[in-house]
């Protein structure tokens, strides 16, 4: 690890021994990775006797229920006389939901916390204290190290929310960010206790009936653009209705739709609301940086998978789809 970095988990660790409220913030759309990390340094705060609020702007995705403490995160929060404010894996600080009332926070308090690993990330513009590494396969793996500086013993509620994290952003350990180091921690946690059995029955073994509609729907749809060598398809704001899903039923069907050999690049085109579609890609190809592509339409992401948002709606016509963008 670098120097530098063992310096910033320091001053991160001294803040969060030596004052006592703390607000963590879980990014909009919430992944495994976003939701866990918070989780795991919720509990082991709360260990420590702190007062801890954790929030996240929608609602958790039905596969990450099972996590362990998971019904404390709230849907909001007041603007509370925070001692620190920390925001894990979320390079943008749209993405939290609560831009203004954390921009406030950094400026009059000066203790917004930053912990991310994504390529691309511009929160570090608002927050004060920055611990960021993109080497890392997940946010998680940055937690644990803190968690460690805070002397908090890793058990099993803690294995299991960090494994969680880091099984999710390696694609059950499929991608290409899996490292030894990651592998190496998993093993640890799983000596503490962790539920990897919980973690892939709920997380890749179990799709409700809905979901697996409106994926169907998804699929059917696929079309496939030989100039660009890329895989497409869409879902629209009826199918929701249609099938009675959620929006985090769609999470994950892109990844299927990644597995299409050779093809360079996937997109899933999401009517999420109204006016806004949301875009996901993700590709499997060498060389290619999708985290920069997210960047030119305001998004971000890893390198191999990544999103953004355009504002817009998609039209359908004889099972042909167009996008009109505003
Ligand atoms: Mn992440």
């Amino acid at each position: 690890m670098k120097d530098n970095q063992t310096q910033i988990i320091k001053k991160i660790t001294d803040i969060l021994s030596r004052y006592s409220r703390f607000l963590l913030v879980v990014h909009q759309f919430p992944d495994g990775d976003t939701l866990a990390s918070s989780l795991a340094l919720f509990i082991a705060l709360r260990s420590l006797k702190k007062e801890v609020v954790i929030v996240c702007c929608d609602d958790i995705p039905a596969p990450f229920l099972f996590l362990p403490q998971v019904s404390k995160i709230k849907k909001d929060f007041l603007q509370g006389d925070w001692d620190a404010v920390l925001i894990l894996d979320c390079g943008d600080l749209r993405r939290t939901g609560f831009s203004q009332r954390l921009t406030n926070f950094a400026r009059h308090k000066r203790k917004l916390i930053n912990i991310d690993h994504h390529p691309k990330n511009d929160l570090h513009k608002v927050a004060n204290i920055n611990l960021f590494d993109d080497k890392r396969a997940a946010v998680a793996e940055l937690v644990y190290e803190i968690i460690n500086g805070l002397g908090v013993e890793i058990k099993k509620e803690i294995a299991t929310c960090l494994l969680t994290a880091i099984f999710t952003d390696t694609g059950g350990f499929m991608h290409s960010n899996t490292s030894p180091a990651t592998l190496e921690l998993a093993a640890l946690l799983l000596r503490r206790g962790a539920r990897l059995r919980a973690i892939t029955q709920n997380i890749t073994g179990s799709k409700s009936l809905s979901a697996l509609k409106l994926w169907g729907k998804t699929l059917e749809r696929l079309a496939y653009n030989k100039k660009y060598n890329l895989v497409y398809s869409v879902i629209l704001n009826d199918d929701l209705r249609e099938c009675n899903a959620t929006k985090s039923d769609v999470a994950g069907v892109i990844n299927l739709i990644n597995t299409v050999p050779d093809a360079r690049l996937v997109i899933l085109f999401f009517q999420h609301s109204e006016h806004e579609i949301k875009v996901s890609i993700r590709t499997e190809a060498q060389g290619v940086n999708l985290s920069r592509l997210a960047g030119i339409f305001g998004g971000g992401g890893h390198k191999k998978a990544a999103g953004f948002c355009v504002n817009g709606k998609i039209f359908c016509k004889k099972e042909k789809y167009t996008i009109e963008t505003v």
